[in-house]
């Protein structure tokens, strides 16, 4: 890749997590900008104007453009690679699992994992609290879907690493943050190793 890459992230975030572990599988070099989302810190008039006007990270800043939502992201830096697939329905199917991620996952496994892991439990908002038990429900619900693919497959598309299984390995190896017990679905514990022992892995606290 010509244009320079500057990932604006919080380190904490899975989403952010993604986008670094695509780059360290395909080898790409990523400059880090961090900010912290519990100061506030991506919702400054320079952030907004600047970087994303949706106020988010993370945003992968490529040469001068500006990239947000990490899906997108990782899209970007894996065309071409083998972590998209060829095939067009593996590659279709592989974009359902990353939808299936943002829209059945994140907003429940990814967000109980911060309120109670970052902001604390004592420290929700009433509207947060009345959202435990509902988000706890999706959450188990993403698990339990994730976990019957699972058992009669080693990845989630086409029987080899792609986009869905770093996106989707994200928030979920980290799930029990969010007191969600992995061991409820040793489908996906067993996996997480796979995803884990990939050449090319990173940690989220690398
Ligand atoms: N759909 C977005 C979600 C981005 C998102 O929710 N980012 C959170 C951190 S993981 C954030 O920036 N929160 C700070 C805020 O909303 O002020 C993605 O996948 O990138």
């Amino acid at each position: 890749m010509k244009e320079k890459l500057i990932l604006h992230e919080d380190p904490i975030s899975g989403n952010c997590y993604k986008i670094r572990l695509v780059a360290a599988h395909l080898g790409l070099p990523l400059e880090r900008r961090s900010y912290d989302v519990r100061k506030g810190e991506t919702r400054t008039s320079a952030f907004l104007t600047g970087v994303n006007a949706n106020g988010r990270i993370p945003v992968l800043q490529i040469g001068d453009r500006f990239l947000p939502e990490s899906s997108a992201a990782c899209v970007y830096l894996a065309d071409g690679s083998t972590l998209i697939p060829e095939d067009r329905f593996d590659r279709a199917d592989m974009l359902r699992w990353m939808f299936f991620e943002q829209y059945n996952h994140e907003p429940n496994v990814a967000t109980l994992r911060f309120w109670l892991a970052f902001v604390g439990a004592d420290n929700l908002s009433e509207p947060q609290r009345a959202q435990l038990a509902p988000k706890r429900a999706a959450g188990e619900a993403a698990l339990g879907l994730m976990d019957s693919h699972l058992r009669t497959r080693a990845f989630f598309v086409a029987d080899r690493p792609t986009l869905a299984d770093i996106t989707l390995y994200a928030y979920t190896h980290v799930a029990g943050e969010g007191g969600f017990d992995l061991a409820r679905w040793p489908a996906i514990e067993a996996w997480c190793a796979r995803v884990a022992a990939l050449p090319g892995h990173i940690a989220m606290t690398a």
